[in-house]
């Protein structure tokens, strides 16, 4: 019989609902949910086919026990017990400051939850990061600085009812098709869209201004525009004056940002720059919707806030259409920030430095303490383990041999530990060099709550059993505490009864159960009490910190130029059929088909000077290493830029990229490296 199972899709932070066709143990096929209020009857490319890799025949089945240079199948049993006295033995000789782990942004809330759970009462640290450390880490301390909230303001739908949106460092056709579609309702209901992307990627076509800047200028671009705004009197003086603080140095700094001088940091025309500002600064409610080309940049944070400016100084806040919307990536990012897979912040963003809050959640745990030292960002784990400082790492669902800056450095961080354990659902490149590989269950085989990029908690259901000895990432971790002696701590036997637990220290999630879960809109946080309807917009009345607050930023530039050596400006993303290192995507037959191989946008007067034409084969060099990728030559991407995806281990991106850090929020420039092309001989 054919059954229909409610999902949430496992792929980005729109978070759309999915219906798997089931039938008997298999998932033969995905339907979108009619009634879901993001996706409302529709998916992208990803959604139709996230069944392809369900039962792909790679699935890791058994746990992996290194045995010389390859891996054989172990039991649960033998492969926990080795797990469990090489982390003791670990932590007993080098301190739990000497063990990492990397949490999942594909897991569930209920699994990241009690992941960071075992690494602080089991393990003893905070060293305990995952992916929004590469992508969303900027936002949340940019907009909890400005805001007080580090999270999207606005809910997707709202986009549509917007007069101006201003999409910057976003391709949001590819990366979150079904969020885009709402940028495309609210054109087609006559608003105005501000494209601000140094490649004309497809929102290009659409947009009414697009503003082709350098990458790492964002800046400069917005202190131009807001000082045009300021000039022709465009602010929002009542809301400046009555809900914020701190104008006077946006002023001032701003002052340094004549148009002529922007165009030169940015490239950008100074008529263009001037049309924007009074677009935006006109708009009776403007949106700003952006994603990594605003936080992958040694200032990522400063980009952040800069945004947020924009915002407070037109009023652009708290009102339906409005708002800074950050695009958050993976199904599940927003969730596991939220529970606490953080180095510095315990579930609900409540500080690890905080003896009452520590005492609090202590208590609850039923342990005598937790650690009070935030713990190491992912770039600094892996620097650690270079340096021989990180001993033992523990890596659930993530692939830094294939989304971290450096390859080679990651590589030599991951073989310099005595030991490494990977979970995943596939042999990643990363699992090759563990001494442990444990099989964990996908979103289609568990049950468990999602948290999308507005903040919506949702509930997923199980379709199908997990393949072989595979189990839930909840379960892995239960058995493994069980086997290091701390049973007690985790008696869990289902999600829900972690979701129960969870809710006790996560005040956004108190007010939320299975019970008032099980509908298709979920609920969005903040949800404080039971009866508390959920909160949709952020800052309606007041900021989250009172006063939104205009932290006056200056451009700088990225930690690594063009020179003679190197003459090009490498930036990276994605493109709309694959997803990060593939693991996924490349074994999903339609999606791998859409865009099987590594290449590299050139523009076509670079491509000329360098001999290149379309096609060719050509060798990209960084300071950090060497590639060779198929040439496509295309005005799409500006002058003296070029652009690599990151998804092919073929000419994988980032043996290239640049891991210099932000130093407020630890992300690297993933967005700017200096390169130089040849063709291949
Ligand atoms: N198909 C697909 N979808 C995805 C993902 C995927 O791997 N594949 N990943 C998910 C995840 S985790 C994330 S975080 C999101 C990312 O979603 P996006 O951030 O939209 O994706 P990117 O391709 O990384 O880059 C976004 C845009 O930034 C532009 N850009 C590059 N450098 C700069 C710069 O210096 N300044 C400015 N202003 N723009 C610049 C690029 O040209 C691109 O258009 O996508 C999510 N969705
Ligand atoms: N050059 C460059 N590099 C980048 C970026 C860029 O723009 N440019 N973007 C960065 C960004 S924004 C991000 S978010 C990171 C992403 O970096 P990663 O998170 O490392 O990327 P993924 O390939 O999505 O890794 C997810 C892993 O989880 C596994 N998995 C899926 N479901 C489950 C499950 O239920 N349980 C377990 N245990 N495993 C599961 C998948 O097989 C996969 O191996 O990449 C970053 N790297
Ligand atoms: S937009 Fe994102 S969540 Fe929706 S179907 Fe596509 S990949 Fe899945
Ligand atoms: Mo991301």
């Amino acid at each position: 019989m054919v059954r229909f199972v409610p999902t949430v899709c496992p792929y980005c932070g729109a978070g759309c609902g999915l219906l798997l066709v089931a039938r008997d143990n298999r998932v033969i096929g995905t339907r979108p949910w009619q009634r879901h209020p993001v996706n409302e009857g529709k998916l992208c490319i990803k959604g139709w086919n996230a069944h392809e890799f369900i039962h792909h025949s790679e699935r890791l089945t058994a746990p992996l026990i290194k045995d010389g240079q390859s891996f054989r199948e172990a039991s649960w049993e033998e492969a926990l017990k080795l797990v469990a006295s090489r982390f003791g033995e670990i932590k007993e000789q080098h301190g739990p400051g000497s063990v990492a782990i990397l949490s999942s942004a594909k897991c569930t809330n209920e699994e990241n939850y009690v992941i960071q759970k075992f690494a602080r009462a089991v393990v003893g640290t905070n060293n305990i990061d995952h992916c929004a450390r590469l992508c969303h880490a900027p936002t949340v301390a940019g907009l909890v600085a400005s805001l007080g909230s580090g999270a999207m303001t606005n809910p997707i739908g709202d986009l549509e009812q917007s007069d101006c949106i201003l999409v910057i460092g976003s391709d949001t056709t590819s990366q979150h098709p079904l969020v885009a579609r709402e940028i495309i309702k609210a054109k087609e209901r006559g608003a105005k869209l501000i494209l601000a992307d140094p490649r004309a990627i497809q929102l290009s076509k659409q947009a009414d201004i697009f503003l082709q800047l350098k990458p790492g200028t964002e800046i400069a671009l917005l202190n131009g525009i807001m000082k045009v705004i300021l000039e022709r009197g465009l602010e929002d003086k009542e809301f400046i004056a009555r809900r914020t603080e701190g104008i006077e140095d946006l002023t001032n700094t701003v002052k340094d940002y004549p148009l002529e001088q922007v165009e030169q940091i940015t490239g950008v025309k100074a008529k263009d720059i001037e049309e924007a500002a009074l677009t935006y600064g006109q708009a009776e409610r403007a949106a700003i919707v952006y994603a990594m080309g605003i936080t992958q940049h040694t200032t990522g944070t400063a980009n952040v806030m800069s945004t947020a400016n924009l915002a407070l100084l037109t009023g652009n806040l708290g009102r339906t259409g409005t708002g800074v919307n950050p695009l958050r990536g993976q199904n599940n990012v927003q969730g596991a920030c939220d529970l606490g897979a953080l180095p510095d912040v315990l579930p609900g963003y409540r500080s690890v430095t905080d003896d009452a809050i520590r005492a609090e959640v202590a208590g609850l745990w039923g342990v005598a303490s937790l650690p009070s030292e935030a713990g190491l960002t992912v770039v600094e784990m892996l620097d650690a383990a270079a340096e021989g400082k990180i001993k033992a790492m523990y890596i659930i669902g993530e692939n830094p041999m294939l989304s971290d800056p450096d390859t080679s450095h990651v590589k030599k961080g991951l073989e310099n530990l005595e030991f490494l354990v990977v979970q995943d659902i596939f042999p990643t490149e990363t699992a090759q060099l563990a001494g442990v590989v444990l099989p964990s269950a996908c979103w289609a085989e568990k049950e468990g709550t999602y948290t999308n990029t507005e903040r919506r908690v949702q509930l997923s259901r199980k379709a199908v059993e997990p393949p072989g000895e595979a189990v839930s990432d909840w379960e892995i971790i239960c058995r493994l505490a069980k086997a290091m002696g701390f049973a007690d701590l985790f008696p869990y036997t289902s999600a829900e009864e972690i979701f129960e637990e969870l809710r006790k220290v996560t005040p956004q999630y108190a007010g939320m159960t299975y019970e008032r879960l099980n509908q298709p809109e979920g609920l969005v946080w903040p949800c404080p009490t039971e009866d508390h309807p959920g909160t949709p917009i952020l800052h309606v009345d007041q900021c989250s910190r009172g006063k939104g607050k205009f932290q006056a930023v200056g451009h700088e530039a990225p930690a690594e130029e063009p020179d003679e050596e190197y003459p090009l400006i490498l930036t990276t993303g994605r493109v709309a059929s694959q997803w990060h290192g593939g693991s996924m995507t490349r074994r999903s037959p339609t999606l791998n088909n859409e865009f099987p191989r590594s290449y590299i946008e050139i523009n076509p007067q670079d491509a000329k000077k360098l001999g290149v034409v379309n096609g060719d084969l050509v060798t990209v060099v960084s300071r950090r290493g060497e590639i060779e990728t198929d040439a496509l030559v295309t005005d799409r991407i500006e002058l003296g830029v070029v652009f690599m995806p990151f998804h092919f281990v073929e000419g994988a991106a980032n043996l290239l990229t640049n891991p210099a850090l932000d130093p407020i929020s630890k992300i690297p420039e993933f967005k700017v490296a200096a390169v130089r092309v040849s063709k291949a001989s």
